[in-house]
């Protein structure tokens, strides 16, 4: 069975033009002019973009007492809706390791998944079972492990575990993901604010300022250097870390940075709302920022210092955000953005001209593709690639209300936002999953495991210390060792 799309106009990463693209099975066949099918579909004008990759998801994560609301089910349709054909969750270790967690986790995305889906691993820790283990997971497909600088008494690693963590991925050719914020400092902004009686979200955001963020991005990059391995920063909210960021690569680290699309667009007025309902439900970390650092993570994309647009989907429900009503450090941290992110983009980044249509592509999908070392089986419109593409139409207006979504959750941060741009048509691997205006449903099992092979001879970082690393003989004569010892 082959379907022939007709009447686009391709964008990718590199180039836009015109062209048919003739699928077969799960795969593109062939990109050129006249093409014939047994089906056509008609993109009628739109654009045909590579289906989006959000590297960055948590659903049905078991977080702060709770478990994040979206499932597998809601989570990956929802994406499907919104033009994301492929999400990365996170896999969170328990007492019983690394493998249970990721057996765990893979049956319920088996089970659940309309879309496709790869997995991160989380290091929480370090040990000799951690060492064995990060071996096997990387043997399963998983090239990414991830660590949290935040989360003291939880899910906070030390430095000299995450140096651990990084030479072991150095070794066995993984990247290390950051979640770079300063847990001590947090917890004693947590304990002063609580202190003088400030209770509400709006504490959220003073107990995390851009400085704890900045620090750890700093830290981290450093330590990526000494361990000799490229790293990844998750959720980039501030300059203090884009800066980090850029320094590093301007050195000729390879150091990667992800701002998020509520990051982009929201700011940290969300936190001062008279409902306290309103602004508990805008309740992550790190929190939104003032102007200046959107403006600067907008830049990052366009100069190419920032490469990856993603959600952090970790979406709870108001009555969960309310266990934190009368202390903020209780509310559960997350907000959802899953189904949002391409419209969203496109209407805040190229409607208003900070992004070309290009630069979309490739901060969307083509560029964490590649980071993944899944390119170009996704984030690319090649002969040979899954046939993961997005019939999107510039035109087509909608008004964001969770009235309307595909996420189970009771609210929606965009709540309002007018945006122009959304998907006609979704295909996962061939395969038509979401038309817009028509009534389509879940198709839990149809979404398939991604496997990402590991990255031999990349990881090289161009620190100086790394010379010294390999002891060199020193020899002392008598003359200058200390007398009488
Ligand atoms: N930040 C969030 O807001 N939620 C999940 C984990 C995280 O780091
Ligand atoms: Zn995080
Ligand atoms: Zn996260
Ligand atoms: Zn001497």
């Amino acid at each position: 069975m082959s379907t022939v799309i007709k009447g686009g106009t391709i964008v990718a990463a590199d180039r836009t033009y015109e062209a048919d693209i003739l699928i077969e099975g799960e795969k593109i066949a062939a990109i050129g002019d006249n093409l014939a099918g047994d089906n056509t579909l008609d993109a009628d004008g739109a654009y045909i973009i590579p289906g989006g990759i959000d590297p960055h998801t948590h659903l049905e994560m078991p977080f702060m007492g709770t478990t994040a609301a979206e499932t597998w089910e809601s989570g990956t349709f929802a994406a499907l809706s919104g033009g994301t054909t492929t999400v990365v969750d996170f896999v969170i270790p328990g007492p019983e390791g690394m493998i249970a967690a990721l057996d765990a986790w893979e049956e319920r995305a088996q089970r659940q998944a309309s879309s496709d889906y790869s997995l991160h691993m989380c290091v929480n820790g370090w040990s000799q079972k951690h060492f064995e283990e990060m071996a096997e997971v990387v043997g399963r497909g998983i090239n990414t492990f991830k660590h949290f600088m935040a989360y003291k008494g939880a899910l906070m690693v030390n430095d000299d575990e995450m140096f651990a963590s990084f030479q072991r991925c150095a070794a066995l050719g993984a990247l290390p993901l950051v979640h770079a914020e300063n847990g001590d400092i947090i917890a004693a902004l947590q304990q002063k604010y609580l202190a003088l009686g400030t209770t509400g979200p709006e504490a959220h955001a003073f107990s995390r300022p851009p400085e704890v963020e900045g620090e750890a991005t700093n830290r981290a990059i450093m330590i990526a250097d000494a361990a000799g391995v490229p790293v990844y920063i998750v959720h980039t909210s501030c300059e203090q870390a884009h800066e980090a960021i850029r320094r590093a690569r301007q050195k000729g680290m390879r150091v990667y940075g992800e701002p998020l699309i509520q990051h982009l667009t929201l700011d940290e007025s969300e936190y001062f709302n008279p409902d306290w309902d309103y602004s508990a439900r805008r309740v992550m970390s790190p929190p939104f920022r003032d102007k200046s650092h959107q403006d600067s993570l907008w830049a990052g994309l366009a100069a190419g210092s920032l490469q990856v647009v993603a959600t952090d989907h970790c979406a709870f429900t108001t009555e969960q955000k309310r266990t934190g009503v009368k202390d903020f450090t209780k509310i559960p941290n997350g907000t959802g953005g899953l189904e949002d992110r391409l419209p969203v983009l496109w209407t805040k980044g190229v409607e208003t001209g900070r992004l070309t249509p290009n630069e979309f592509v490739a901060v969307t999908s083509t560029n964490i593709a590649r980071i993944l070392n899944i390119y170009p089986q996704k984030g690319a419109i090649l002969p040979g690639s899954d046939a993961d593409l997005v019939v999107f139409d510039p035109k087509l207006t909608k008004k964001i209300s969770a009235a309307s979504q595909k996420s189970i959750i009771d609210y929606n941060v965009f709540e309002g936002v007018e945006v122009k741009g959304l998907p006609r048509y979704t295909l996962s691997r061939g395969e038509v999953v979401w038309s817009h205006g028509k009534n389509d449903q879940p198709r839990p099992g149809r979404g398939r495991l991604v496997k990402r092979p590991a990255f031999p001879a990349v990881n090289k970082a161009l620190s100086t210390w790394k010379e010294l690393v390999a002891p060199r003989p020193v020899v002392r004569s008598a003359e200058h060792m200390p007398i009488g010892v």
